[in-house]
């Protein structure tokens, strides 16, 4: 089989850049999956020139109904395309083909939906405006596009937190250069593709592929023709970036790391806690912004869950993406696994007991290349160990026991991030009081990663700046101008 050689895509076209190419890996095998060219400074620079063009040409124009309805073409394609962007995203990162299609491009389809039917019912902020004097006024804010806006990714949701930021940016008329994580640039080529497909205005949507740290991502953040910054990644990235936008003022919006826990009640119904602990914990190996890794269970049931969670822990199965008994995928690389092997080091030097995992699986000779590692629960660690403050990012908890609901309250809250809690209780005022009183962007009740898309969307301390999802989302790939209208005649004051 030929290996793909994946182009950027620059005003409507993929344009050769020959320069510098980089490989990208299956994680499952470590087979090469593309040769990649990367965008230097010269390639960043025409993606936005792009962008500027064609944000002065006639998208400028483009109705509100015109651009909902190219967002619902753009769905359309998706869903034409799903096997394409399904093959393309498990061979990048390795996860089950079940999981890709229920969450990954299912959810790609479903945001440029979502932003077509909020930007057609999008209202003006106007308020009919009364003096002492008797004199009224008509205030309404017109929202204009931000510009070229710099959308940077990574790896874990390729597609979907990639066009969880695309959709609106476009539904709100801005131009977007995309830069996919370098781990994962094959969903985003195919996307473009798309864009072509459905008629999507030259220089609307441009993909540059690279790397971070000087590389295709530092001179997209530095370059200053770009208008706006909206991340996703790592807490120190976020950081970096927020000095790279400083100089010139730059709006960003970041979606950072997250260490999230869940509080486990004894009131909680036992079964359905355990299903629910084992998505929030295991899904996409424990790859997801939301995932918890700490968990907190009221003392008279800790042994229950310990135990629940070690059975079902052992029922996983690691395996191939279209193997459909597979439940469980690689992480996403060999140097990721390195991380994450460093951690199961470190919770056992740190007095941490390993109830289950804690090494490298068995893989069969074909998978044996690949970046597997085992599932694993913790006990005994401190609640202010490393392991239990800093994000693995991968399929592990430590479990620690609490008396009171304001202790529980006080330790999930003691933590640098605040992205996700998740509350598992049958006390109905329990699950409301403990909820609100949860210093994160979003805390669910007796389920977990439950979306909707018209909800904000982000994270408080080191997991982020500003929310997206619904109005947050209008609110910041927009820019308001009020505009005020004297209602009175006579001399305005
Ligand atoms: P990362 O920060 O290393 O990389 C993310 C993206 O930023 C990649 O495209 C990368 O190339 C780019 N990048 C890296 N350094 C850069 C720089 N100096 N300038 C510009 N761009 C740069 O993150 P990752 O390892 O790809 O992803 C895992 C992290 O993402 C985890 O911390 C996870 O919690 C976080 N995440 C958060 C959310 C959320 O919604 N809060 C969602 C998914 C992932
Ligand atoms: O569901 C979403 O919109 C979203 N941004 C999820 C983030 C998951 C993190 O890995």
């Amino acid at each position: 089989m030929t290996i793909p050689t994946l182009r950027n895509y620059i005003g409507g076209s993929f344009v050769d850049a020959p320069g510098r190419t980089f490989e990208k890996t299956n994680p499952v095998n470590g087979t090469i999956v593309a040769h990649v060219e990367e965008a230097d400074r010269e390639i960043v620079d025409a993606a936005v020139k792009a962008g500027r063009a064609a944000l002065e040409g006639t998208w400028s124009q483009m109705s509100v109904n015109d651009r909902a309805a190219l967002l619902r073409r753009i769905a359309d394609r998706i869903d034409a395309r799903f096997e394409d962007l399904l093959a393309a995203e498990v061979a990048d990162t390795g996860k089950p083909e079940s999981l890709a299609r229920e969450v990954d491009i299912t959810r790609a389809a479903a945001n440029f939906r979502a932003f077509a039917d909020m930007i057609a019912a999008q209202n003006l902020d106007s308020y009919l405006t009364e003096l002492p004097n008797g004199r009224q006024a008509l205030n309404y804010a017109l929202r204009k596009p931000l510009g070229v806006v710099a959308v940077i990714v990574p790896w874990n949701l390729p597609l979907l937190l990639l066009t969880w930021k695309v959709a609106p940016a476009i539904a709100c008329g801005n131009a977007v250069i995309v830069k996919p994580s370098e781990d994962t640039p094959s969903s985003a080529t195919v996307l473009a593709e798309i864009m072509t497909e459905a008629g999507v205005p030259d220089g609307v949507f441009n993909l540059v592929h690279g790397l971070g740290p000087d590389s295709t991502g530092e001179f997209l953040t530095t370059h200053r023709g770009v208008d706006g910054i909206t991340f996703t990644g790592e807490s120190s990235t976020g950081s970096t970036i927020m000095r790279a936008a400083a100089p010139t003022v730059r709006p960003v919006s970041f979606e950072l790391g997250g260490k999230n826990a869940a509080l486990v009640f004894a009131d909680a119904n036992v079964e359905k806690t355990l299903d629910g602990l084992m998505r929030s914990i295991f899904t996409n190996t424990g790859q997801v912004c939301l995932c918890t890794e700490r968990v907190y269970i009221q003392r008279p049931i800790f042994d229950r869950i310990a135990a629940g969670l070690v059975e079902r822990v052992k029922k996983l199965k690691l395996g191939a993406p279209y193997d459909p008994t597979t439940t469980t995928g690689p992480l996403i690389s060999l140097k990721h696994r390195e991380k994450v092997l460093a951690y199961f080091k470190r919770a056992e030097e740190q007095g941490g007991k390993t109830l289950v995992g804690g090494g490298i699986p068995d893989m069969p000779p074909e998978l044996s290349n690949g970046a597997w590692v085992e599932p694993t629960i913790w006990t005994g660690l401190d609640h202010d160990s490393q392991v239990m403050r800093e994000e693995v990012f991968g399929p592990v908890a430590g479990l620690i026991p609490f008396d009171t609901e304001e202790e529980a309250i006080r330790l999930a809250n003691d933590t640098d991030y605040g992205l996700a809690a998740s509350i598992w209780t049958n006390d109905l005022e329990r699950g409301h009081r403990v909820a609100g009183r949860m210093n994160v962007g979003i805390a669910w009740v007796n389920t977990w990663f439950l979306r909707d898309l018209r909800s904000p969307f982000g994270g408080m301390g080191l997991s982020g700046l500003g929310r997206e999802g619904g109005a947050h989302s209008l609110h910041f790939y927009t820019e308001p101008t009020n505009i005020c209208i004297s209602l009175t005649e006579g001399e305005s004051k």
